[in-house]
């Protein structure tokens, strides 16, 4: 509960900070796109996991204020970029099934979207198989609504959430992203390899593009990039940064084109 406190606490003051994990294009190995991920410093604490706070703003509510504060920061942030020609490809958004499964998200991606003037096709959402999952008719409604708008849509942590594969088949999705649990075993189990591949071709064969994340080695990257997978991420090509950090980064590397 406290930490419930302190976390609303955050949002009314702005404590919260976006920060970016560059993509890179597996062809050429260049940053294309980003995906933005929250954080949170605590004054006392310090920095404090998503992976602890997330769940606690889903249970309390808290996530839906969460999600547009994450929003409003990241069209507006991105819009910059790309109007200095700094950033290239799309940068994606996570959301947890209960911001996906209220209707409101429309409306309000809607309007962010009028009044920051971003260009829809330079994001992507990601949503989770079991958001996805939870409801098929309201599913295909907030998606189709999502994709009308011009956003892409994104499957995270692909293989691991859901049994059955039918979804991808009657939802219109863009993007598959391989579940870094898949890359991580590759050395020590062999047969990865073969289900990283076939995934890659599901994907592919679906009119998807296809990222891998949890890239932390030169042999997986260049295994990933060998699969013709399109997109990969991980701390082998970059971690998580501030903005101010992506931008620096960007910046350099657009002077040294
Ligand atoms: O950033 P990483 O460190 O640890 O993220 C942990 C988890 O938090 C991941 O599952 C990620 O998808 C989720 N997450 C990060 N940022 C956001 C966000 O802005 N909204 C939602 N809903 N989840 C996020
Ligand atoms: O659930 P989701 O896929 O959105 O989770 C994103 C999380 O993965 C972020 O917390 C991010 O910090 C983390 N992450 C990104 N790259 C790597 C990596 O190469 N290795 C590991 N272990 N985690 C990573
Ligand atoms: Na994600
Ligand atoms: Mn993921």
């Amino acid at each position: 509960l406290w930490l419930e406190i302190e976390l609303q606490k955050a949002l009314q003051h702005n404590g919260l900070e976006v920060w970016y994990q560059p993509k890179v294009n597996a062809k050429n190995f260049e940053i294309d796109g980003a995906e933005a991920l929250v954080r949170w410093k605590h004054p006392v604490e310090g920095y404090i996991s998503p992976a602890q706070f997330i769940p606690i703003a889903e249970r309390s509510g808290l996530i839906e204020q969460l999600g547009r504060v994450v929003m409003r920061e990241v069209f507006t942030t991105v819009n910059h970029w790309k109007k200095q020609q700094l950033l290239k490809g799309r940068v994606a958004i996570n959301l947890s099934s209960q911001q996906f499964e209220n209707p409101n998200l429309i409306n309000f991606v809607d309007k962010l979207r009028q009044s920051t003037g971003i260009n829809a096709d330079d994001f992507t959402f990601e949503l989770t198989e079991s958001a996805v999952m939870s409801d098929g008719e309201h599913t295909i409604q907030m998606l189709n609504a999502i994709k009308k708008q011009g956003f892409a849509l994104s499957i995270d942590d692909f293989g691991t959430g859901y049994s059955s594969l039918s979804y991808l088949a009657r939802f219109p999705l863009d993007e598959l992203k391989i579940d870094r649990a898949f890359i991580k075993d590759i050395d020590t189990i062999p047969k990865q390899i073969i289900l990283i591949e076939n995934i890659i071709n599901i994907g592919k064969s679906l009119n998807m593009s296809v990222v891998a994340e949890g890239i932390e080695t030169h042999q997986q990257a260049t295994l990933l990039s060998n699969l013709n997978c399109d997109y990969i991420q991980g701390f082998h090509f970059h971690r998580p940064m501030p903005k101010q950090e992506l931008e620096a980064l960007l910046l350099k590397e657009k002077i040294y084109l």
